[in-house]
């Protein structure tokens, strides 16, 4: 039974990896939080999601004692293969940039996440409803919801919304000061996980006239793959059977001939939109991660983004309760912003660079497409602009 406080210094609303890692870099600044999240705990550590963490939000996670586990489990990746008109470009981020990323399933972070809580005896809340967040223009914001049929407040300083793309926390920021900037593209992801070895030792992104296929992997026996589909599909479309037999047609002779396919152990459509929400503070709410703002996955961004905003939002914090000064708070909307338009248009441009549009009639969008992608094989520099922002630009 989780005790509930009447009072604490920041009510964090979601429990994902930006509501718990806030949690976690508090506890490390001695600031006092309560995690309230609508999921239970089980929900939430077994939802697949993403897998590659940035050299710099590894180096972060690392500092904060969570790296212990990813440095066993995870994998450093130093590069990754664009395959094109049946040929493969490496980009060798280590050669470019001297940083890599580290491959390590979201899964297995969030459960290092909340062991981490757990030790630290922050208190998390599963199963919320019905949050209200008032008095956000006050000092002493206050959250009311129901657990377990019973109404709570809890008064606080601050409230931060991790809550997510389908999250309530970013709509107490009042109608009239509040934008949104939103591109839809005309397809998803297909992603299906199965218990076989990967097809290749680094991520294979793979442009084709069918659609976009991506290669990825959790471990030595695990394989993530995606395929684009029609923005209309559904699971219904995609018996395992068609999934492979589409992956294969889509990936050069030499990844095609020797990939291992097997039954799917999880299978997902996601949609592809670029979504931004500002400003991501008001008063005293703030808002951290995909609340504020989602990416296409085809950059491996969104993660990522939620771990920097929590790193502004905590140092901000930290400041605050040891020199009283508010500096940081004031600024963080725009400091985040900043790191996030950087990573909207990289996703955007992966995007745009590796699927097929299903509107390019007049032929002139994948001209340009085809002259990108052969600049990116072409050009020394062009890879390197890609390696800086996929391993990560700094904070
Ligand atoms: P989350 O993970 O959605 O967590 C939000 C939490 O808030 C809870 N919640 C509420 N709690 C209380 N009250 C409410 N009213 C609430 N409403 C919602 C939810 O239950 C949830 O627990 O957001 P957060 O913490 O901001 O984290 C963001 C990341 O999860 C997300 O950006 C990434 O998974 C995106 N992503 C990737 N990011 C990367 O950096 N690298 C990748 O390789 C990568 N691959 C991916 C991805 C996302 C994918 N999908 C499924 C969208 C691959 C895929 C397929
Ligand atoms: C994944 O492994 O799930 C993954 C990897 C790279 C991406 C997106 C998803 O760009």
């Amino acid at each position: 039974m989780t005790n509930i406080p009447k009072r604490t210094r920041v009510v964090i609303i979601g429990g994902g990896p930006a509501g718990s890692l806030l949690a976690h870099l508090l506890h490390l600044h001695d600031v006092e939080t309560v995690i309230l999240e609508l999921r239970t705990r089980e929900h939430v550590l077994e939802r697949v999601r993403a897998g590659v963490i940035e050299h710099g939000s590894a180096e972060i996670l690392e500092h904060a004692g969570l790296g212990r586990r990813m440095g066993r489990e995870g994998f450093a990746h130093d590069g990754v293969q664009i395959a094109f008109a049946g040929e493969m470009l490496r980009v060798d981020f280590k050669g470019l940039t001297g940083r890599h990323v580290t491959i390590y399933g979201q899964t297995e972070l969030q459960k290092d996440l909340y062991e981490a809580i757990d030790a630290a005896g922050v208190p998390l809340v599963d199963e919320v409803e019905d949050i209200i967040i008032d008095y956000v223009e006050s000092e002493s914001p206050s959250v009311t919801f129901t657990h377990r049929g019973e109404t709570h407040t809890i008064a606080s300083d601050f409230v931060a919304g991790c809550d997510g793309v389908h999250g309530v926390s970013r709509d107490f920021i009042p109608a009239g000061l509040r934008r949104s900037f939103e591109r839809i593209y005309p397809f998803c992801w297909v992603g299906l996980l199965s218990e076989t070895p990967p097809v290749s030792d680094e991520l294979i992104y793979a442009s084709h006239e069918r659609g976009f296929a991506l290669c990825s992997m959790r471990n030595e026996h695990r394989s993530r793959y995606y395929v684009q589909g029609p923005a209309d599909t559904t699971l219904d479309d995609w018996p395992d059977d068609r999934f492979w037999s589409e992956l294969i047609s889509r990936l050069p002779p030499g990844p095609a001939g020797s990939l291992v396919s097997g039954p799917s152990i999880e299978k997902i459509i996601t949609p592809l939109r670029s979504w931004v929400r500002e400003p991501m503070r008001h008063g005293r709410l703030f808002l951290a991660g995909d609340a504020a703002h989602i990416v296409p996955p085809t950059g491996a961004k969104g993660l990522n983004l939620a771990i920097s905003d929590v790193v502004y939002l905590s140092e901000a914090l930290g400041d605050f309760y040891t020199s009283g000064s508010a500096t940081g708070l004031e600024g963080y909307s725009g400091t985040a912003l900043a790191r996030v338009w950087k990573a909207v248009r990289f996703s955007w441009w992966m995007t745009t660079m590796l699927h097929t549009f299903p509107g390019m009639s007049d032929e002139f969008e994948r001209r340009l497409q085809i002259a990108e992608l052969e600049h990116l094989f072409e050009s020394e520099s062009a890879q390197l602009v890609m390696a800086e922002n996929y391993v990560g630009l700094p904070l």
